[in-house]
């Protein structure tokens, strides 16, 4: 039996454990725990709460979970909580948390200031992107005031994190395929940062070189909601005052959309993808826990096994529902 109470009070006093048990009870897919689920949502919707939220992209090994750890580190230091969430589009497929096994966050997993999530497995892309969305007002109903989502840059991952967050940073590595042609143009346009990462050893000259490329070009792309075009950088983790510049765009960035209204009306149109998110779910968990919607499927089943049209089963079901 879920103790509601006992998890919303830990949740707002900031507790870790009762917001990792807030966040299982939004991914459940247990029909008796969904008016808790509901309930919670209800409570947490209205709480409003300053904060930041980053999305981290770029392809699996470019060094996002190195970077963020670097990043939310410095965040801590500079007294804020830190929240991070993984994202996995592929993991859908593979039913199993890339991410999460290869999380290399060794300091902001011991921190007390930290949370550390990994990607949901059982979920769709869809239910990703609405429980995602949860979780982070879940973190920040808790006190988290800096959000950190990690995603691997492929295919629709980006229009979801950008859906998700007020920023997105783009790691790109050189050597591999990472370079003005590999890169797919909608994934560079999308960004609001791009570091080229690994700008150490062996790969500092060709770094170079491809940053000079980056911010010829950036500028023929569509400016960003600050108003101006990508901003592009480049670091390593592995030396700390490179990461600087990181720090710096990243604050200077989160100040001029919070200062132009941008981030206050694309959280606006967030909302609005959260509700068809929540309306699709919604209507799916119906068709299987409505008595009168259930019934009305499988007198269709019958009816389909013994000729009759599809179509019109179809019909006669979305009818009922009128
Ligand atoms: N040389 C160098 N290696 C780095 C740097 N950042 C990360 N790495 C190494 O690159 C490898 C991958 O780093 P991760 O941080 O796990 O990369 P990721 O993008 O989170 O990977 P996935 O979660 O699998 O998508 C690790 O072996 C890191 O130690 C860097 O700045 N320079
Ligand atoms: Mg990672």
């Amino acid at each position: 039996m879920i103790d509601f109470e006992k998890i919303r009070d830990g949740l707002f006093r900031g507790d870790r454990l009762s917001l990792s048990k807030a966040i299982t009870l939004i991914e459940t897919d247990a029909p008796d725990k969904f008016p808790f689920r509901n309930r919670l949502m209800e409570e947490i919707e209205s709480v409003v709460r300053p904060g930041f939220r980053l999305a981290v992209t770029g392809v699996p090994g470019a060094g996002k979970s190195t970077l963020i750890d670097r990043l939310g580190m410095h965040w801590i230091s500079e007294g804020h909580k830190v929240a991070v969430l993984a994202i996995d589009p592929s993991s859908s497929l593979s039913h199993g948390s890339i991410l999460g096994d290869k999380t290399r966050m060794t300091e902001l997993s011991r921190n007390p200031n930290a949370f550390i999530r990994p990607s949901p497995t059982r979920l769709q892309l869809g239910g990703v992107a609405s429980s995602t969305y949860e979780t982070i007002l879940l973190c920040e109903a808790a006190g988290f005031d800096r959000i950190i989502v990690e995603t691997v840059g492929v295919g629709q991952s980006e229009t979801l994190a950008s859906s998700l967050t007020d920023a997105c940073l783009l790691l790109l590595v050189t050597g591999t395929g990472d370079d003005l042609q590999g890169v797919k143009k909608g994934i560079l346009e999308s960004a609001d940062i791009i570091l080229v990462n690994k700008a150490d050893g062996e790969n500092e000259n060709r770094a170079k070189v491809f940053e000079r490329e980056l911010k010829q070009i950036s500028g023929l792309w569509p400016t960003r909601r600050n108003g101006e075009p990508a901003a592009v950088i480049r670091g390593s983790s592995l030396q700390d005052e490179s990461l600087e510049a990181v720090f710096d765009k990243t604050e200077l960035y989160f100040g001029q959309i919070f200062g132009n209204g941008e981030l206050q009306r694309n959280r606006l149109s967030q909302k609005i993808v959260w509700m068809k998110a929540l309306i699709r779910k919604r209507l799916e968990e119906q068709l299987h826990i409505n008595p009168v919607w259930k019934n009305a499927i499988l007198q269709s089943e019958s009816a389909v096994l013994s000729g009759a049209s599809v179509m019109q089963e179809v019909d006669r079901i979305l009818e009922k529902l009128k």
